[in-house]
């Protein structure tokens, strides 16, 4: 039904089933709601649906182009609006005002959805209604109510500092080994890190969580010696999806998502290959999750980061037919359970359904040992693609979730060597560790001057006062930072398409062909460098 109301004093028609004014704010109800505020908006927030996927403040009605290659859809953003026609957010959307207010729509449950047309910003859930909240002030405001009413719907993390992470991944990639990290434990010994965290390349294969031969003293061994040198011991696992090599693919195949024709649902494209998601709505596979959990936490690792946490709540036909993003929560709640007071690190994840079930969440794509690369940014229009600034964007427009979750803004780098990031760069990736409260780093203490470690050092034991002078600059202690001149995202000129790029977009799924063209981009950037 349309309405008049007035939010905090501004008065927007709108469309909802009902709504009511509670302490929360004014909430609406409906399968489809719709706001439309009296003047023009000058600027569109963009939350992507997962960790990874590209969360920003668009001009108003922009639009970025379907990023490339589509095989990468379901890695990367919420395959199911990947060519959506208008401008689209996952949960909340909000407009800005020329007077720097904004108006914000947030979904209060689990599959909900914003597009942004003509003036208006409309809400819809994919399977039966919910509520929304509504609010109108400044930014910080707005998403403070927001925050609050899904803390009081969803849950929040236990409120102590996070803990300060070394993890394997940024340095070793998947050539991690017992033998190597054992140096790299002693190397750091006397560094205040809480955790040492094994990442990716531990495992037999992707859906056989057993230690391969590079781990001979099997995980519960390893956790022991990471534990006898001060740290947690730390894991990485995904134990939502499996490469079909794998035993438990080729045991269960039937415990893996299909679509409406029983074809296995693609979860994405990494390690060479197709992955294949769980489906957790069939009991089979909740017992084995459970199972795995007790497992690990059997090995002696008490702080356990979970990766492509998205491939259960992709579109598909389900064993019990619940809601897609439901269905990542149960399968979430039974983790949560089988971990105890494990530390949970939720990666590669949609954002609300893991809420209140994990105590960190990544907020952004992957950092890497490059600031950006135009063949991602302006060839294939990609914003999720691993680079320190894709990170940070991304991060940045991920900040409000702070009273809700740990938020991972990834790691940051103190080192120079294997790194092409200028130390302007790498402060910024620093400070928004600071920022985040959430500090990290791959850094091989073997990489790392005299220098570098002292400020790694400094960069672990500060605690500084952190305020929020507008949406991109805060105050560190006395410090200024400013992340503004760094953040925007290439004007739409970038996005027109010449044949070359026709040519290379059209053919981004081959991997040889991406290959060959990033080389060609990585030969471009360095001339560009060493031009300056
Ligand atoms: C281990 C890594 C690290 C990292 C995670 C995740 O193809 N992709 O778009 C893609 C994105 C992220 C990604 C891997 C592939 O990284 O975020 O920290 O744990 O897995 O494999």
């Amino acid at each position: 039904m349309a309405l008049s109301l007035s939010i905090h004093g501004l008065q927007v028609s709108a469309t909802a089933d009902y709504f009511h004014d509670t302490d929360e704010g004014l909430i609406l109800r409906g399968k489809n709601v719709s706001l439309e505020p009296p003047q023009p908006f000058v600027r569109q927030y963009i939350h992507g649906w997962q960790s990874w996927s590209l969360t920003a403040w668009l001009e108003a009605g922009r639009m970025l182009p379907a990023s490339h290659p589509y095989r990468l859809h379901p890695l990367q953003l919420d395959p199911a609006y990947a060519r959506h026609p208008l401008p689209h957010s996952s949960w909340v959307g909000a407009l800005e005002f020329g007077n720097g207010a904004v108006l914000l729509l947030g979904a209060l449950g689990l599959d909900a959805h914003i597009e942004y047309s003509a003036g208006t910003m409309r809400g819809w859930y994919e399977s039966g209604d919910g509520e929304w909240l509504t609010a109108y002030g400044t930014e910080s405001q707005v998403f403070a109510s927001y925050a609050a009413a899904l803390a009081a719907r969803l849950g929040k993390h236990r409120e102590v500092p996070a803990p300060r992470i070394w993890c394997s991944w940024y340095s070793y990639f998947g050539h991690c080994s017992e033998m190597e990290l054992s140096l790299d434990l002693e190397g750091l010994h006397d560094l205040p890190f809480d955790v040492f965290q094994v990442d990716d390349g531990w495992e037999q294969c992707i859906g056989d969580w057993e230690p391969n031969t590079k781990f001979p003293s099997g995980m519960d061994g390893f956790a022991r010696k990471i534990r006898a040198s001060g740290f947690t011991p730390g894991l990485w696992l995904a134990p939502l999806i499996a490469l079909p090599s794998c035993h438990l693919f080729k045991e269960h195949a039937d415990w893996f998502l299909r679509d409406e024709r029983g074809r296995l649902v693609s979860a994405g494209h990494n390690w060479g290959r197709n992955v294949f998601a769980l489906d957790p709505t069939h009991p089979a596979v909740l017992e084995w999750l459970a199972a795995l959990m007790g497992k690990v936490r059997g090995w002696g690792y008490d702080y356990v980061k979970l990766d492509f946490l998205y491939a259960a709540a992709l579109p598909g036909k389900r064993h019990n037919d619940i809601p897609r993003e439901a269905s990542l929560r149960q399968a979430m709640e039974t983790i949560r359970e089988s971990l105890g007071d494990a530390y949970l690190l939720a990666c590669g994840a949609p954002i609300l359904p893991v809420l209140g079930l994990c105590d960190g969440l990544r907020i952004s794509p992957d950092v890497a040992a490059h600031w950006a690369n135009p063949v991602d940014s302006e060839t294939l229009y990609n914003f999720a693609t691993p680079g320190a600034l894709n990170a940070l964007r991304t991060s940045l427009g991920r900040l409000w979730l702070k009273p809700l979750v740990d938020t991972d803004p990834d790691v940051a780098f103190f080192r120079s060597v294997h790194l092409a990031l200028s130390s302007e760069q790498k402060t910024l990736l620093q400070d928004l560790a600071l920022i985040a409260g959430f500090r990290g780093t791959s850094d091989l203490p073997r990489w790392l001057s005299i220098e570098e470690r002292n400020s790694l050092r400094q960069f672990l034991m500060a605690e500084p006062e952190v305020l929020k002078m507008d949406r991109h600059r805060f105050q560190l202690d006395q410090r200024e930072v400013d992340f503004s001149p760094h953040v925007g995202l290439p004007s739409d000129s970038t996005f027109s398409a010449g044949r070359f790029k026709r040519f290379v977009q059209g053919r981004s799924n081959s991997e040889w062909l991406l290959a060959l063209v990033y080389r060609y981009g990585e030969h471009l950037r360095r001339r560009t460098l060493r031009k300056k």
